[in-house]
């Protein structure tokens, strides 16, 4: 394989699919500026747009190209114009979330990654429930969650916040990172190797440009320092794949003020809530009002957070929304709204005995 398509990400698989394509060039989408995209090939770098038949077949957003695809352009030397896109191959993972505001479209934040950094600050950012919101995000994703814990250089009790992490963030690997030290991050240096794509994802200013920057060896890209009166400010606007000298590439994201979560894999997320509720005594049992209920008495015994649980309870509500159309949603709250008198069926029994006239 082209040395250059390998160090992209470029796999046997992507290039056996890629070979289906006759007269058309393998390449990876680095940027994208509205309908201009940045396309890496195995010789130069492009400005590259969609096909008409991209356009106009794609149903959802999430059917266009996005930052870390792997694509099917028709040239691979910079001629005239811009290069076509005509395929989007098969994604190995996808980074989804819930597009701002009401329309609750799908927004693919990035695509064929191997690990996401989910990047938190030991300051004033240290927030475990936005934490597992991304955690719950990450694991659906396809990719391998790592948490790393920014700017420890701020922190004088590292040990307590990793321990409060530990217990939100099983089963993902937990860094603690400084920018500020030739020491400080090399903790991260072994997930980037040639042919692997690491994203980094969190608030605005935890340092994830930065962090690349040390990567690179030189500053690359823009950081900044956010004021406090000045909490809307985003030092990267726009998602972009970038080569590290050393092998391997890695995806800055700006910080996201919000993250819907679209597809969350929260058994996995919490699975020791998961676990506990195994022991309930009721197999639909909400955790909240039941009587036997193994999560609650965890809460009780201080071995579970109340707040972890009404932020699992929160996240499952929003992800069980998703993808239900209007009926549905409308029927499953109605199905909440009379879980507490034994659910749906005993709505319905509870409705017809009380219109039922006495004869
Ligand atoms: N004390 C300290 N400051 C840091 C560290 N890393 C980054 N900073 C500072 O934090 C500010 C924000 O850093 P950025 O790297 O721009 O943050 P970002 O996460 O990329 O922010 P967005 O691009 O807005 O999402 C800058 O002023 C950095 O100098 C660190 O390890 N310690
Ligand atoms: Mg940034
Ligand atoms: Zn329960």
């Amino acid at each position: 394989m082209n040395d250059r398509l390998l160090n992209l990400g470029f796999t046997e698989q992507n290039l056996s699919e890629a070979s289906f394509y006759e007269k058309l060039f393998p390449g990876r989408v680095v940027s994208q500026h509205r309908n201009l995209y940045r396309v890496a090939t195995a010789g130069i770098d492009l400005t590259a747009e969609i096909s008409g038949k991209i356009r106009h077949l794609a149903s959802a957003s999430s059917d266009l190209p996005v930052v870390g695809d792997f694509v099917m352009i028709d040239r691979n030397t910079a001629d005239t114009g811009n290069a076509i896109i005509h395929h989007v191959l098969r994604r190995k993972s996808a980074i989804e979330r819930k597009a701002a505001g009401t329309s609750g479209e799908v927004q693919i934040i990035a695509a064929n990654i191997n690990t996401i950094f989910i990047c938190m600050a030991l300051n004033s950012d240290f927030n475990l429930r936005r934490l597992e919101r991304y955690l719950s995000v990450s694991w659906a994703s396809g990719a391998l969650p790592v948490v790393v814990l920014t700017k420890s250089d701020l922190c004088d009790d590292t040990e307590s916040m990793l321990s409060k992490v530990g217990a939100v963030a099983a089963g993902a690997d937990i860094l603690i990172t400084t920018s500020m030290a030739e020491d400080g991050y090399q903790s991260i240096k072994k997930y980037i190797s040639v042919g692997k794509t690491v994203a980094f994802i969190g608030s605005s200013g935890v340092g994830k440009s930065t962090l690349i920057n040390r990567l690179m060896g030189e500053d690359i890209i823009k950081t900044g320092t956010i004021r406090k009166d000045d909490k809307g400010r985003h030092i990267t606007t726009r998602r972009e794949l970038i080569l590290i000298p050393s092998g391997g590439a890695v995806i800055d994201t700006p910080g996201m003020r919000e993250l819907g979560v679209e597809s969350a894999d929260l058994g996995k997320a919490f699975s020791d809530i998961v676990d506990l509720a195994k022991s309930c005594r009721f197999s639909d049992c909400t955790h909240t009002v039941e009587p036997y209920c193994a999560v609650r008495k965890a809460i009780e015994s201080g071995s579970l957070s109340e707040k972890r649980l009404t932020n699992y309870l929160k996240l499952q509500k929003e992800a069980r929304y998703d993808g239900l159309n209007a009926r549905e949603i409308e029927q499953e709250k109605i199905r909440e709204m009379f879980s507490e008198i034994g659910g749906i069926k005993n709505a319905r029994d509870y409705i017809k005995n009380k219109n039922k006239r006495p004869s």
